[in-house]
């Protein structure tokens, strides 16, 4: 197909092509969708109806009305914005740009951060390219869009079985004009564990040509070893590197002397050093509270010269006055989510913020109207995901003694669920500080964060606790997190390990002190481009491969569902996750122009032999599939 593709281009018919051809003509990679399209997609919704989408079980299919839109002439190009400026003027220029601000400016979570933080992060690609033309022309005053990394790479291939690389790229056609930001673990990458160098840098070089300008680079540990190769390769790509600390403990509290304003203010000046274009101070857990805020960027501001973007969840209800005084003592840039998806474990709200501060010095440049138009749809979208909802539904000050990152605490409750500790969440909760401190006071986030967690369930499900760990240590298998953990695979924690524990867990391994990194052997991209190529029924992308790099299990169960059902990602989000009622019609567009029409007749009895037969009909045509019941 891909010969065909290329000898029926009008360029290659009109001889207008030379050796770059194939990498300026995207579309030579782009084949004629297989016959058995409609068929996949007819298993697939056979599939979920008779035996349910996975982590929802056979729920009847709930009614959802058609998600508002905001009215908007999209035939004109959207207003120019901070993508320009990067594109005309680079980085340092952007960098300039966002200095001369007076107002201060926002960054837009609500594709990444806000559903990872509310959701488990599950919403698909679908309901953000339905927005997206929209949202390019209602709100180009952005400073950017947060919409790729952190957890959302593993979950789209994992959980939604869809191609995270394909979500930037349509999202990126849909809005030219704000720069797109994503969150970078460092050495991490987007995973739970170190990875070679080569992988680190190919990742952010591809990442970067798919469209993200603005790298927030972190280390869980805030080990700057950890994150130099990541500055490095995304200041050669001429993007943005938003080297970030993160925030922990409590500057304003003198009994805990490990995480001080010097603390800060000595990474932040090495972080400037190391290559910094802004510097990011993440408070991924919600713990800057309002006077610790204006405290820390005032001394941050008078200790370096780059810009400051500031990021928190309003776990504890805090978040528009933590931001609101930050802003009083100079913050360049803060993380809002719309309305509908702001607030609690997510980001505050932009439109709450916007009339905190509307009267004052540095209001944002945002219209209201389109703040709110755009959180009506998000409202309606986020009843699709009900089910992924973490019931939390007031705000939590126990974050300030808890300190669990908002991106982990609806992921952590469905993994506690998962086994059998539902009921014991609190119990759940109370050891993640204990645990902790029993590590010696950790900076916690993804993935020191999710050692934590680990390490938490494991206690509560054993019955452990701290003296029983290092009394019965010996006889004890951790979980493997833990272990890489105290061997000092994902760096080194401020102040060292507890020597103690350490012992402990490690047993007779012995633990390294310098960068993983630099023991890792490079990954072999060919070999792994060979291993690949089976598994799939197109050519291999560099993005197969890394994805592939960074989880291969993960990878390989993706590229089998694709075999299996086509590409899930043209189906609606209510029909992915629930299925169809009898009688039900709906619509599937496989690729532009090219529309199905699929109608559920009948659901047969079960065989004898566990299958039952599901009669549709596509486009107005008698189909049946046969259907596995693994009741
Ligand atoms: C992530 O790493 O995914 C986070 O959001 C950490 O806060
Ligand atoms: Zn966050």
């Amino acid at each position: 197909p891909f010969l065909e593709n290329v000898v029926r281009h009008p360029d290659f018919l009109t001889g207008n092509y030379d050796t770059s051809f194939i990498d300026t003509t995207p579309e030579l990679f782009e084949f004629k969708p297989r016959k058995d399209r409609g068929t996949k997609i007819l298993n697939y919704l056979g599939n979920i109806t008779v035996n349910g989408f996975p982590e929802i079980g056979n729920d009847s299919k709930p009614i959802f009305h058609h998600p508002r839109k905001p009215i908007v002439d999209l035939s004109g190009a959207p207003q120019a914005g901070t993508k320009q400026i990067l594109d005309e003027r680079g980085a340092d220029g952007l960098v300039q740009w966002v200095k001369d601000q007076q107002n201060v400016l926002l960054t837009d979570t609500t594709f990444r951060d806000a559903h990872q933080s509310l959701l488990a992060t599950r919403v698909r690609t679908s309901d953000m390219t339905n927005i997206a033309s929209e949202a390019a022309h209602l709100l180009p005053d952005l400073f950017s869009f947060e919409m790729w990394g952190g957890a959302t790479f593993d979950v789209s291939y994992r959980f939604l079985k869809e191609d995270p690389w394909q979500r930037l790229e349509r999202m990126r056609k849909q809005i030219p004009n704000v720069m797109f930001q994503m969150l970078l673990r460092g050495a991490n990458a987007v995973g739970y564990t170190n990875y070679p160098d080569n992988v680190i840098r190919e990742f952010v070089q591809e990442s970067a040509q798919s469209g993200i300008d603005v790298f927030r680079i972190f280390d869980s540990l805030n080990w700057i070893k950890g994150m130099e190769v990541a500055i490095d390769e995304v200041r050669q790509t001429g993007k943005i590197a938003e080297a970030t600390l993160c925030y922990t403990g409590d500057i304003l509290d003198d009994s805990r002397a490990k995480y001080t304003v010097q603390y800060y203010k000595d990474m932040a000046k090495e972080l400037e050093a190391t290559g910094a274009h802004i510097l990011g101070l993440k408070d991924m857990a919600g713990l800057l509270k309002p006077e610790a805020a204006y405290r820390l960027i005032s001394e941050l501001k008078d200790t370096v010269d780059i810009p400051i973007h500031l990021h928190t969840h309003d776990t504890s209800g805090n978040g528009v006055y933590t931001y609101a005084r930050a802003i009083e003592a100079g913050v360049d840039i803060v993380d809002t989510a719309l309305g509908s998806m702001a607030g609690l474990t997510s980001q505050p709200s932009a439109s709450s913020l916007y009339y905190a501060i509307q009267h004052g010095e540095r209001a944002m440049n945002a219209n209201i109207e389109s703040l709110e138009q755009l959180s009506y749809y998000w409202e309606d979208i986020r009843k699709y995901y009900q089910h992924f909802e973490s019931g939390m539904n007031s705000p939590h000050s126990e974050i300030y003694v808890h300190e669990m990152p908002g991106g982990q605490y609806s992921n952590l409750q469905q993994q506690a669920r998962a086994v059998g500790l539902a009921e014991r969440w609190d119990e759940v909760k109370d050891m993640y500080s204990r645990v902790n401190l029993m590590f010696g006071d950790v900076v916690k986030v993804t993935p020191s964060s999710k050692v934590v967690g680990d390490m938490a369930l494991f206690m509560v499900q054993n019955d452990l606790d701290e003296q029983s760990v290092i009394e019965r240590g010996d006889t004890i298998d951790f979980p493997d997190s833990v272990i890489e953990f105290f061997q000092g695979y994902l760096g080194q924690p401020h102040g060292g390990f507890p020597k103690e524990l350490q012992k402990v867990i490690l047993k007779d391994r012995e633990p390294i002190t310098v960068r993983p990194g630099e023991l890792l052997e490079p990954v072999d991209f060919d070999a792994l481009e060979e291993k690949v190529a089976p598994m799939l029924e197109r050519p291999v992308t560099k993005k197969d491969v890394l994805a592939y790099a960074l989880y291969p299990k993960v990878f390989e169960e993706y590229a089998a569902t694709l075999k299996e059902f086509g590409d899930v990602s043209v189906i609606d989000t209510p029909e992915f996750l629930y299925g169809m009622r009898l009688g039900e019609e709906i619509e599937v567009t496989i690729q532009k122009g090219k529309t199905l029409i699929v109608k559920l007749v009948s659901v047969g009895e079960p065989q004898s032999d566990g299958t039952r037969v599901i009669f549709f009909e596509l486009n107005g045509q008698p189909r049946e599939v046969i259907i596995q019941d693994v009741h």
